[in-house]
């Protein structure tokens, strides 16, 4: 018994390894498993179901392949593909999230997301979210023609590593109060979430008692995935 969170792939025709090891984590690992949540950034960048990239199909096949076999797929929207939907969604045979969710399992009670809105320091990034997730915005993107949304999404994507370089370490990274008010507020005892690329098992001691934060890796080289089981919770990494 175990169920599988990924986050942080990032997928794009430009790393086709990371597609391979992906591919490969569906049907080598994720097909044994109870469920599979993946906690966004799944990839490079969305601009829209309508976007015909072969990639996309690819990947909706596969995960419709795994759907099938009867391991059922969530998902959680990342700061790179919040605009994600229901169309896609069907393709691949994988069920939406809100952006924070309480699950239990074997036991155990966890808070997942991917992370971004922990990072309550990095008010820029706060403020560009608030944007993007107006659903007028959203919905003025959408009606954009397809190379007019790849072209902002570039500059987006341009804009972005251009900031992080200024940006510190420390305000990239999570927000101790975001963490401590997430898992107070929702009861649980485990959180896990992406976004930040630090993997790591962070124990924690907080007003309310102990808890544990754990982060998933981005996929750059290797693979990185919790695996949760009756008997424990593991941050496990693998080669492509
Ligand atoms: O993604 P990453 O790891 O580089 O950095 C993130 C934050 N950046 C982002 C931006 C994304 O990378 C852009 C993705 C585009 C995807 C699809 C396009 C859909 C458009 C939909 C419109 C409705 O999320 C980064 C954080 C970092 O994580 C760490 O947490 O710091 O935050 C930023 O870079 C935000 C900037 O600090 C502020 C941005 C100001 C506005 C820029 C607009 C420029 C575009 C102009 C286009 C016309
Ligand atoms: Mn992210």
């Amino acid at each position: 018994m175990s169920t599988l969170f990924i986050a942080d792939l990032h997928l794009s025709t430009q790393e086709p390894a990371i597609t391979a090891g992906f591919l490969r984590f569906l049907q080598r690992e994720a097909i044994h498993a109870d469920a599979l949540y993946i906690l966004g950034d799944l990839f490079e960048a969305w601009i829209g179901d309508d976007d015909p990239a072969p990639l996309h199909q690819e990947i909706a096949t596969a995960l419709q392949a795994l759907h099938q076999a009867g391991v059922p797929c969530y998902f959680i929207h990342g700061n790179r593909d919040f605009l994600l939907g229901e169309r896609f969604a069907k393709q691949s045979g994988l069920t939406l999230l809100p952006e924070q969710q309480v699950i239990e399992l074997y036991g155990r009670r966890l808070l997942i997301m991917h992370g971004d809105t922990l990072c309550t320091d990095d008010q820029a990034y706060q403020e560009f979210r608030r944007k993007v997730h107006h659903t007028w915005i959203q919905k003025l993107f959408l009606a954009l023609p397809l190379r007019w949304r790849l072209k902002i999404a570039a500059k987006m994507r341009a804009h972005s590593r251009q900031t992080n370089q200024q940006k510190s370490v420390a305000i990239m990274d999570v927000n101790p109060q975001a963490v401590e008010q997430a898992i107070s507020h929702n009861k649980v005892q485990w959180l896990i979430h992406g976004h930040t690329h630090r993997p790591a098992v962070h124990s924690l001691v907080l007003g309310s008692g102990q808890a544990n934060r754990v982060v998933l890796g981005a996929w750059h080289t290797e693979g990185s995935m919790v695996k949760v089981t009756p008997e424990a919770v593991e941050l496990i990494t693998s080669p492509f």
